[in-house]
Order: structure tokens, then C-alpha cells, then sequence
């Protein structure tokens, strides 16, 4: 007879559920987590105007990905303007689909104006913080209503970037009647933004004409010359033509996770107290994939393969950090029966670079391919290979 409170052969054991949990509070962790991330980001709202046909959902597409523009038709704000939010909620997009802004501008003005006024006393993050004025190139003449709004929108006090768009680029070499035009329009002496010209653009690569995409990093950079710095970090998770800023925001975030946990272990933590370390990486991991602006759609999945990686089926999250990442931490196959700040810190660093190593990866995909990626065995592989390099980065 089995004695009362003995173990059953059915019941799990005691490690697959301690692991089980484990496994499911850091998911949970994380993403809670990844939503306290994206609320940190705040919003970047955008405004694109241009006639109908300008290319304005081409290049909204080119520079923040094609997840705004699927969002379909968004919701009105005023006549003749809606806005789009991306499913991330760091981008917000409002534009004039399908209306002329030549002949139906005195209209969309109108009611943007009263949105400016009605939004003036809100937060910051809550007004719109740049606006993109399109011409296409191939109309080669500026209408006095178009440059009427350009004005128009300067007075309200919008940052305006004037866009050449569609412009036909070969061998590096723009057309020469696409300068001429960015020419004249930098005679008319309007105010946009940075230096009273237009930015020419090619958004979409034309094999006929054999032109190529360019012009896209300029309007990027000159949006963020007006971009006030609360809209900065938004921005940069929402654009996906600067890899670079992605980086940084990142290894910003590493840095400040790294002292945190240099401070956690400067009191050395018994081994069996490791867990302590996990908080600090996992909103670590949340805040880096914010950085990068992967969709938070998918937070499910990255929750999964954040928790996989963290506890690596291991009983314990904090022990599996201690026996099995301090052996690929130079210097950390393990003396004494503690953690240091140093090694906190250097595990923690390392754990920063592999995840950033799965982010960058999954941001350089199509979305159906990131989704597969992300559901596979990609990312633990990924992570692991790189925490066995020493998740050494540049952190600077
Ligand atoms: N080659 C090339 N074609 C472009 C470019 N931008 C837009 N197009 C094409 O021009 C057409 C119109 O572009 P859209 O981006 O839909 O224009 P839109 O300003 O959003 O138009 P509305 O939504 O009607 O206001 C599409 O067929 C695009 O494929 C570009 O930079 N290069
Ligand atoms: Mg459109």
C-alpha cells in the first residue's frame, strides 16, 4: 500500500512542473514586459499629404513595412483625413487617401485646423510631429493650391518635408528633369523642412526603367532633424530603413540592464538565489524587441521563444543562467559558490547580444518568413550560438 502523500506514477514529476512554471512566468514576465515597452515608446504621428496617385501609401509601405497600409482605410478624423495606427501602437499615420489636396485642400485644411487646435494642449506624444508634403516628380509643375497648403500646414505649426516622388534614378544618376524641378521648387522659397527643398525619392525599383529605390535614408534623417525627442525612440522602432538606430536604442537598453544587474550581484547571490538576475533580463529582452520594433501582434510567439531561451528547459531560470551560461562567460567556469556583479553583469550582457541577434535577424525577414521563424527552432538556435561566441557586442 502506498503511504498517504507518497508520489503516484501518474502525477508529474516535481521537476516538469517546476520547469512548466518556470517556463510560463517568465512568458508571462515578458510579456507583460513588452507591453510596458511599447507604452514607453510612446507614439510617433505622422502626417502625409500628396494628390491622389503621389505615392504616399508606396512610401508610408517603404519606410515603416507594409503592416500600416494593411490596417486598411483608417479611421476618419476630420473631412478628408483618417488616421492609421500601427498594430505596435508606436506609430500613428494620418493621411488624406484618395483626396486631392490641390483642389480639395481648403476643405482637408480646414478640418485639420481644428484638430491642431483642439490637440494643442495635450501631451506632446499626442500631436502630430512631422508632416510629409508629396509631389510626383513626372507632374513637373507645383500648383499655387499646393503651395498654398505647404504653407498653410507650416502655419499651423507642423514640421513640413517636401518629397519628390517616383523619381527615375540610373547608375546613380538622378533625372535631370526631376533636378530641374526640385530646382524651381527651391526657388519658390516655401518653408519646408530642412532646407527649403524637396527630397527626391524612388520608393519602388522599376526593372523596365532599371530604376533603383533611393532617396528613402534622406527623408528618414530629415525627419528626425524635426522630430521632437519624445517621438525619437517611436520612430525608430516604427522606420525599418536604419538598422543602425535600432542597434543603438538597443545596446542603450543592454547598458542600463547591465548595471542593474552588476548592482544585484554586487552583493553576491548564492547560486540557488540566480533567479533573482531573471526580472532584469527578461524586461531587458521585452524592451530590446520594443527597441526593434517587432510586431507586437506576434507577442505570443516571441513570449514563447523568450521563455525557451531563458529557462532552456532547465528546472530553474536562475540556475540554468548559473550552470549553463557562466560556462561560455570567459573567466566564469565557476569559481566559488556565488555570482559576483561582474559575472551578473557579463551574463546579463551576453544574454542582451544574443537576443539582439534574434531580433535583428527576425527584422531582416518578410513578415511570413519572420512568423515561421519565430515559431521554429531559429531562435534558440541563434541565441544559444551567439551566448556560446560570449555574446560579445560593441556596446558603445
Ligand atoms: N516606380 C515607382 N512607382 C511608384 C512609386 N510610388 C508609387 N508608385 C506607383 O504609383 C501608384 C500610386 O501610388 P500610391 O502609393 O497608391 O499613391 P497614393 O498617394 O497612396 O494614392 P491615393 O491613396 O489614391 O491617395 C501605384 O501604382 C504605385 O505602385 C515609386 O516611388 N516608384
Ligand atoms: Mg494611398
Amino acid at each position: 500500500m502506498t503511504a498517504p502523500g507518497s508520489p503516484t506514477p501518474d502525477r508529474p514529476s516535481g521537476k516538469d512542473r517546476s520547469s512548466d512554471v518556470d517556463r510560463a512566468g517568465v512568458a508571462r514576465l515578458f510579456t507583460q514586459g513588452l507591453d510596458e515597452a511599447f507604452a514607453a515608446l510612446g507614439c510617433f504621428n505622422l502626417a502625409v499629404f500628396g494628390k491622389t496617385g503621389s505615392g504616399k501609401s508606396t512610401l508610408v509601405n517603404a519606410i515603416f513595412g507594409e503592416q500600416v497600409a494593411q490596417t486598411g482605410v483608417g479611421q476618419p478624423v476630420t473631412k478628408g483625413l483618417n488616421y492609421h495606427r500601427h498594430p505596435g501602437g508606436f506609430l500613428g499615420l494620418y493621411d488624406s487617401e484618395g483626396f486631392e489636396t490641390g483642389t480639395s485642400g481648403d476643405a482637408i485644411l480646414a478640418g485639420l485646423r481644428q484638430w491642431v487646435t483642439d490637440h494643442r494642449s495635450l501631451p506632446v506624444d499626442q500631436q502630430i510631429h512631422a508632416a510629409w508634403y508629396l509631389v510626383r516628380w513626372s507632374d513637373r509643375r507645383l500648383e499655387v493650391p499646393q503651395e498654398s497648403f505647404i504653407t498653410a500646414l507650416d502655419e499651423l505649426g507642423l514640421p513640413v518635408i517636401g518629397v519628390l516622388t517616383q523619381v527615375p534614378q540610373r547608375a546613380g544618376e538622378v533625372h535631370p528633369e526631376a533636378i530641374e524641378f526640385a530646382e524651381y521648387i527651391a526657388s519658390r522659397g516655401l518653408p519646408l523642412r530642412p532646407d527649403g527643398r524637396m527630397i527626391p525619392t524612388n520608393a519602388l525599383s522599376d526593372p523596365f526603367t532599371g530604376s533603383d529605390v533611393f532617396g528613402l535614408d534622406q527623408l528618414l534623417q530629415a525627419t528626425y532633424q524635426v522630430v521632437p525627442e519624445v517621438a525619437t525612440a517611436a520612430l525608430t522602432a516604427a522606420q525599418i530603413v536604419d538598422r543602425e538606430r535600432k542597434r543603438q536604442a538597443a545596446r542603450r537598453v543592454i547598458r542600463q540592464s547591465v548595471a542593474v544587474a552588476a548592482g544585484v550581484g554586487a552583493t553576491p547571490i548564492p547560486f540557488s538565489d540566480a533567479a533573482l538576475l531573471v526580472p532584469t533580463q527578461v524586461s531587458m529582452i521585452a524592451r530590446i524587441t520594443a527597441a526593434y520594433g517587432l510586431p507586437a501582434g506576434r507577442s505570443k510567439a516571441l513570449a514563447a521563444v523568450a521563455s525557451t531561451v531563458l529557462t532552456g528547459g532547465a528546472t530553474m531560470a536562475g540556475r540554468y543562467l548559473v550552470t549553463n551560461l557562466l560556462k561560455v562567460v570567459p573567466g566564469g567556469a565557476v569559481a566559488g559558490s556565488a555570482i559576483s556583479g561582474t559575472v551578473a553583469a557579463t551574463v546579463t550582457r551576453a544574454v542582451g547580444a544574443a537576443w539582439m541577434s534574434v531580433c535583428e535577424h527576425a527584422i531582416s525577414l518578410e513578415p511570413t518568413e519572420r512568423d515561421d521563424f519565430l515559431a521554429g527552432p531559429g531562435p534558440r538556435q541563434l541565441f544559444t550560438a551567439v551566448l556560446k561566441r560570449g555574446g560579445t557586442t560593441d556596446l558603445r
